[in-house]
């Protein structure tokens, strides 16, 4: 359910948020408190969590202070009261249509890729990684943008370099590495794990690189709790675990393999969760969500 802005035409959904043109130029990315696992969109929705990954991604484009689309504050006068604190004003720009994805550990895609392979996206890894390996060192990714609803699927940098040519292709995979390089040492030093990531980006006039999207959020990494990290297993989600866990184990009365619906969350699961969120944003950015627009209100 998306919201209905009286103030603008939406132009498009994701799993969890929308954007709406605010003009030719500037759009409004709103992102919403809807949680997926499992590949469906759960019914019950996690309060605050569209804000809390839209600080995220503030405090991210603040800190790298990279070329982005942001536009405008969290505060910006076009926000319509209904979505602030979960909306982001930004450029409209061309993107590039390559998911930008850096790994520094092996898991989902990469490690299917490399128990079929040896490789990833064309690159050969040692023999011997597992599950949540630590990679020798962090490895671009790219991968192709797949219809709503289905999967990414893994491309070459040759194919990158065909579908965009070498100099961009060039572009991407060093803004790519570097950013995953700087988000991950700032995590680290909160205890936290950046496994993998990804970016998307638009070009300025001028043909340069601007970053786009969200950024460095839980919904596009993989953020691990270092502090009970252990190779060879699958991570516990620092966010979603405990949604994952509920709907996995005895109480929720669901079966994944079923292809029915996951059924709503109990309270304690949503509180407990939303609290997670609310965590990793306090760790990371070291700041109070109780400051960001929109907060106070919601939670009191
Ligand atoms: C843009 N997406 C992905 C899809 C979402 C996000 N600055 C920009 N200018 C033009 N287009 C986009 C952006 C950005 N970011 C992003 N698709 C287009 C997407 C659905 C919902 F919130």
């Amino acid at each position: 359910m998306r919201p209905e802005l009286d103030s603008y035409a939406h132009v498009a959904s994701g799993k969890v948020r929308d954007i709406y043109r605010i003009d030719e130029q500037t759009l409004l990315m709103v992102t919403s408190d809807r949680i997926s696992a499992y590949d469906f969109v759960l019914s019950t929705p996690i309060p605050d969590k569209g804000r809390v990954l839209t600080a995220m991604s503030f405090f991210w484009f603040d800190t790298l202070g990279l070329p982005n689309h942001l536009a405008g504050g969290p505060d910006d006068e076009r926000i319509p009261a209904s979505v602030l604190g979960r909306s982001m004003v930004v450029r409209n720009l061309p993107m590039v249509e390559v998911e930008c994805v850096a790994r520094g550990y092996l898991t989902g895609s990469g490690l299917l890729d490399y128990d079929a392979t040896g490789r990833v996206c064309g690159i050969e890894l040692p023999a011997g990684l597992g599950e949540a390996s630590k990679l020798p060192e962090p490895i671009f990714t790219p991968a192709s943008k797949a219809q709503i609803g289905d999967h990414d699927e893994n491309i070459t940098y040759e194919q990158v370099v065909g579908a965009v040519g070498a100099e961009l292709a060039a572009d991407l995979k060093s803004a790519t590495l570097d950013i995953y390089r700087r988000g991950s040492e700032l995590a680290a030093s909160r205890g936290i794990i950046l496994a993998d990531t990804k970016f998307e980006f638009g070009r300025a006039g001028d043909g340069s690189l601007v970053l786009a999207d969200e950024v460095l959020t839980p919904d596009s990494s993989r953020y691990w709790d270092a502090s009970t990290y252990v190779s060879g297993q699958v991570q516990p989600s620092f966010d979603k675990q405990i949604v994952r866990n509920w709907l996995t184990g005895p109480e929720s009365g669901w079966d994944r393999k079923s292809e029915s619906p996951p059924p709503p969350l109990p309270d304690d699961v949503v509180r407990r969760t939303r609290a997670r969120y609310i965590e990793a944003y306090e760790r990371i950015a070291q700041l109070r969500f109780a400051d960001w627009p929109g907060a106070a209100e919601a939670s009191a």
